[in-house]
């Protein structure tokens, strides 16, 4: 019905907004092609979408420092000290395989290789200033994303090879988050708990559909909540401790699409990073998947952290800007997958202290 059609059209309008803005980039880019512009009237052109990036990069710090420490005091408040540890063990175990597995996969596919043509080699590296967020970012992002997109088609001499590099690195992310989610947490859930993990994991299928759907862990959360207590029947003093904190700091499919895009874009500008850059890049994506929050596009904002840390264009995030939207829901799908595994295995280890805990509270009723 229309009133339907109303709320739908409300509850979706920045994701539609977004998605005209890539929509008329591509078109506007390809239109002003023949032009053959120069790389100051593309800068001029593309300004716009400069001013975002710049946003963009001033809200990363803020929103690292806030979810770290919301992160940190969901962690202190209420976990008992060992389940605390154990969920911190599993979260950055889990990541690091993840940064590792994004990093290989990338170096072994090498999607980004050939190197951006001449016009584009001579765009400096401008130092980031953060301009004054004089406009709503939100309001304004669709704007920016349309002239980035356009500016970026403008100036790239060719573009069947970006094409194909993008498509390259997609089906890169895919097998990587693949391996990630069908493979290694599985396997960590069944060595942990020698139990069968795809029977956890048929229980979470609609968090994992909702995740997909919404790009978004944080709305997801609800469901994957029931999905653990209800359908894989977790312990609700696990869920409760485990789950929030974990939307917000435990991100492996961020992490591993940070670390692969950021040596994607060194691909693309011909820079080859060596191990030091390697390492760098490990950190960094780390931390910028525990900065992400969990909402849709996250994990792209704070890339800029990654690619500032070793000296990439930041701008190039415009690169990938294309097909983010569909990689956010993989990623995020793979977020909530890690989040759900992590209770589950958690649960396990602290079993003994939860049956005491109970048995506990048993006596005391019982003495009562
Ligand atoms: N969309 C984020 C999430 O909700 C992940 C990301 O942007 O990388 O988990």
């Amino acid at each position: 019905t229309k009133d339907d059609v109303k709320t739908f059209l409300k509850k979706n309008a920045f994701v539609l907004f977004t998605v005209g803005a890539v929509v008329i980039g591509i078109m506007l880019g390809f239109a002003l092609r023949p032009y053959k512009m120069s790389y100051r009237e593309v800068k001029y052109f593309a300004f716009p979408g400069e001013l975002l990036m710049r946003m963009l990069q001033m809200l990363v710090l803020p929103l690292l420092v806030s979810s770290l420490i919301t992160g940190m005091a969901a962690l202190d408040s209420r976990a008992s000290g060992k389940m605390g540890m154990r969920a911190v063990i599993y979260y950055m175990t889990t990541t690091f395989i993840a940064v590792f597995i994004g990093i290989i996969m990338v170096l072994i596919i090498h999607p980004g290789k050939g190197s951006k043509d001449e016009f584009t080699k001579q765009q400096k590296i401008e130092q980031v200033s953060p301009a004054d967020a004089f406009l709503d970012l939100i309001r304004y992002a669709p704007i920016g994303i349309l002239f980035l997109i356009a500016g970026k088609i403008v100036e790239m001499d060719d573009i069947t090879e970006m094409g194909g590099q993008l498509g390259m690195y997609t089906i890169t992310v895919i097998i990587g988050l693949l391996i990630h989610g069908i493979v290694v947490l599985p396997t960590l859930y069944f060595v942990i708990t020698r139990k069968n993990p795809f029977i956890f994991i048929t229980g979470l299928l609609q968090a994992l559909i909702t995740a997909l759907g919404t790009s978004s862990s944080s709305a997801t959360l609800p469901i994957t909540f029931k999905c653990l207590e209800e359908n894989n029947k977790v312990d609700k003093r696990v869920t409760r401790f485990v789950l929030p904190v974990g939307a917000t700091i435990n991100m492996d499919g961020t992490a591993l699409y940070e670390a692969l895009a950021a040596i994607f874009i060194a691909q693309v500008n011909n820079m080859d990073m060596n191990f030091g850059q390697i390492i760098t890049i490990s950190i960094t994506a780390t931390a910028a998947s525990i900065g992400a929050a969990g909402i849709p596009q996250a994990g792209l904002v704070t890339m800029v952290i990654v690619l500032t840390s070793v000296g990439l264009p930041t701008d190039d995030i415009t690169l990938i800007i294309a097909v983010d939207w569909f990689l956010d829901r993989l990623r995020t799908t793979t977020n909530v997958l890690g989040d759900s595994i992590g209770a589950g295995i958690v649960e396990f280890l602290s079993k003994d202290e939860l049956e005491n805990r109970d048995l506990e509270m048993g006596n005391s009723v019982v003495e009562e």
